[in-house]
């Protein structure tokens, strides 16, 4: 005999929620959970298994046997508690129906669309590129030449896939700012992109995971200083997070922009008051600075005459600083766990 334990207790179910009467049911009982019924007999029919496989189908048919008895009963008091069969039908007929479920967009993407909205006021355009992409474009254009030590910053994956003379190595983009001279190569001036895209690093821990998204704002036209940078900044930051957020640039080095800042918001999570995930009551979102100008060049843009800037910030941090929002690991948000998407 086959032992096809899913298929039973599927037909078992079925027949019991078929069977509306107390003789049926206990036809019922007699077939299923009786002396000589199938489940007594799935039981005998293991003793000449291997012992490890005659334990795991004995547990098998024993929770099978108890699911049973449960669903027996419970039919045995809703047929007791109803007297005539056409109350029965009456009964089931006012059973509340099953809602079926209704999905929404993930958080991230609802981040995404948001942040999207805020820039597209001021009049960015949304653009996307490629998730893998050449070194060349994720690095040397970025004014990072090959092995300059400023790239271990990146932890970059690479793909196992052909060198070009020009172009490198092939990447997992490690940042949007991959982004920046193919704009420049592609678009017209003045330009004002939003590039929002999933990066990859190796990474993984309490605020970092091996893919996450980046947006990326790069604006470049004649005379653009650090005050339009800074108002860009301080209207996302007010619009997504509200005006008590206050923010900071903390000065930095990134290759490809000079001077180049870090941005911090105050934590989300404790008020800026200092816990787990800030430590000390400030958040880094990203970095930001003035474009460098061998970068325009990189992208054909002639330095003595055009200016830029640029900022590229983590969505899911950006996300996570929400006040309300609560969420104390960033692998949270990619766990795909029903009961923690359903609260959002
Ligand atoms: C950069 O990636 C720069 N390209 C940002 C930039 C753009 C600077 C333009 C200047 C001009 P950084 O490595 O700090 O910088 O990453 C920016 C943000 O991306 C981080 O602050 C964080 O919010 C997010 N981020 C980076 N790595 C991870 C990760 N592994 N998991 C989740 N978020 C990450």
């Amino acid at each position: 005999m086959k032992l096809d334990i899913d298929k039973l207790r599927a037909e078992a179910e079925k027949e019991l929620r078929d069977a509306g009467v107390h003789e049926k049911l206990s036809a019922w009982y007699s077939k299923f959970l009786g002396k000589k019924g199938i489940v007594r007999n799935f039981l005998a029919s293991i003793s000449d298994l291997s012992p490890e496989e005659k334990k795991e189908m004995g547990k098998k048919i024993n929770l099978l046997k108890s699911d049973l008895e449960k669903l027996y009963s419970d039919a045995f008091s809703l047929v007791s508690s109803i007297k005539k069969d056409s109350q029965i039908t009456e009964f089931y007929k006012t059973l509340p129906g099953k809602r079926p479920e209704v999905g929404h967009l993930h958080l991230i993407t609802q981040a995404i669309r948001e942040i999207d909205a805020v820039f597209a006021r001021l009049g960015f355009v949304r653009v996307r590129y490629p998730e893998v992409d050449w070194d060349y474009f994720a690095f040397e254009a970025l004014n990072m030449p090959k092995a300059h030590p400023a790239r271990d910053e990146w932890e970059t994956f690479f793909v196992d896939l052909p060198e070009d003379p020009k172009m490198g190595k092939v990447v997992v983009t490690p940042h949007t700012s991959s982004g920046q001279v193919r704009e420049m190569l592609k678009a017209e001036l003045p330009i004002r992109m939003l590039n929002i895209s999933r990066c990859g690093r190796r990474q993984i821990d309490l605020n970092h995971v091996p893919t996450f998204y980046q947006f990326e704002g790069l604006v470049i036209d004649r005379g653009i200083s650090i005050s339009h940078l800074k108002g860009v900044l301080e209207y996302l930051i007010h619009n997504f997070f509200g005006k008590d957020t206050k923010f900071r640039l903390r000065p930095y080095d990134f290759r490809f922009t000079e001077p180049s800042f870090e941005v911090d918001v105050t934590c989300g999570l404790c008020g800026g008051k200092g816990c787990r995930f800030c430590k000390g009551g400030w958040v880094e979102l990203g970095g930001a600075g003035m474009v460098h100008p061998n970068v325009l060049k990189a992208g054909g843009i002639d330095p003595e005459v055009y200016s830029g800037f640029a900022f590229g910030w983590g969505v899911e941090r950006v996300l996570m600083m929400r006040s309300g929002i609560k969420i104390d690991d960033i692998r949270l948000l990619f766990e795909n766990n029903m009961k923690f998407l359903e609260q959002f």
